[in-house]
């Protein structure tokens, strides 16, 4: 295994240069501590949270013939890699893979979860990256010409779901760019039934409001935040003209959150905007990634079409 690159964020500045919008808001990678990471886990087993289930079986049954889409000897590229359970099912199917490159920006979480991969693909060249990969970042060199391989993406989760339609066009530009002359295969989820949607942001069992509420916990941990624990609680619902869930901190009374020194006033019902979940049709963003350069290719959904990967050729 190659020793990770390193990159660095900034969550301080971040969240004071968010604090200080009228709306307030925070990138929700900051989400992603070792903390977040693992309650992120536990989310994708609830009973509610059907996408990474949906995604799953889509995987499963189909792995072979997505593989085929990325063709033999393919540097394999991974879009925020978090557990590494999901690029199993291609990587059996691949036909002898280049290398694969996942990208993460927790970077305790990634090799751990390297290390682990590695002991049961003992063969395959793991070249992590640490980085956000919505910034500029390298890559190790492209398959030699003369391989036949090519340098292909993998973006499942509806992970792509967190950036606004911008942040999206600039993402699919990039990729594009840096998967040119292979493809990306991109988990998006679908519009459906606001109800669905809503039981899968405010699940019984309370972890999605623990992994929301981690972000405060993250910012007293690091950054020696001060606010009362009980102050904010987890709002999230179903934004229909925009078509994405919203995410918020909402503050249960007038209070002050204390950052480096300097306070935050938040009136009671005010909040800080911590996640969007952008929601997709199949034809919706496949017109979108046109316009980044990308031709579609086969689409896979679940029975009930609340799931579809994506082949999209660069
Ligand atoms: C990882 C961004 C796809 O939007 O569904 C899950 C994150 N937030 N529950 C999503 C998330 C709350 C998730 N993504």
């Amino acid at each position: 295994m190659n020793y990770p690159v390193r990159a660095r964020t900034s969550f301080a500045a971040d969240l004071h240069a968010g604090l200080a919008l009228t709306r307030r808001s925070v990138s929700p990678k900051y989400f992603y501590d070792d903390i977040g990471s693992r309650l992120f886990e536990q989310i994708c087993e609830l009973p509610e949270y059907y996408p990474t289930r949906s995604e799953l079986g889509l995987l499963r049954a189909h792995a072979a013939e997505m593989a085929e889409c990325m063709g033999p000897r393919a540097q394999l590229i991974e879009y925020g890699a978090g557990a590494l359970r999901k690029v199993r099912f291609l990587l059996d199917r691949l036909e002898s893979p280049q290398a694969f490159v996942p990208l993460d920006i927790s970077g305790a979480h990634l090799l751990a979860a390297c290390d682990e991969l590695q002991q049961d693909y003992p063969a395959l060249c793991i070249a992590p990256v640490v980085a956000d990969f919505t910034q500029p970042h390298d890559l190790p060199p492209r398959p030699a010409p003369g391989s036949g391989g090519r340098r292909v993406g993998f973006f499942p989760g509806s992970s792509i779901g967190n950036f606004t339609p911008e942040e999206a066009q600039d993402f699919l530009r990039m990729a594009a760019q840096e998967l040119r002359g292979g493809g990306l295969l991109i988990g998006i989820d679908l519009i459906k039934d606001p109800a669905v949607l809503h039981a899968a942001y405010n699940d019984a069992a309370g972890v999605t409001a623990a992994f929301n509420l981690n972000l405060l916990e993250r910012a007293r941990r690091e950054l020696g935040a001060e606010f009362d624990a009980d102050g904010f609680f987890h709002s999230a619902f179903y934004n229909a003209p925009l078509q994405r869930i919203e995410m918020h901190l909402m503050s249960r009374r007038r209070q002050a959150l204390l950052l480096d020194g300097v306070p935050y006033q938040f009136d009671a019902g005010q909040t800080l905007h911590t996640e969007n979940s952008y929601k997709y049709s199949v034809a919706g963003f496949q017109a979108q990634a046109a316009r980044a350069g990308f031709r579609p290719g086969p689409v896979w959904t679940d029975e009930r079409e609340w799931f579809g990967l994506l082949w999209l050729q660069s």
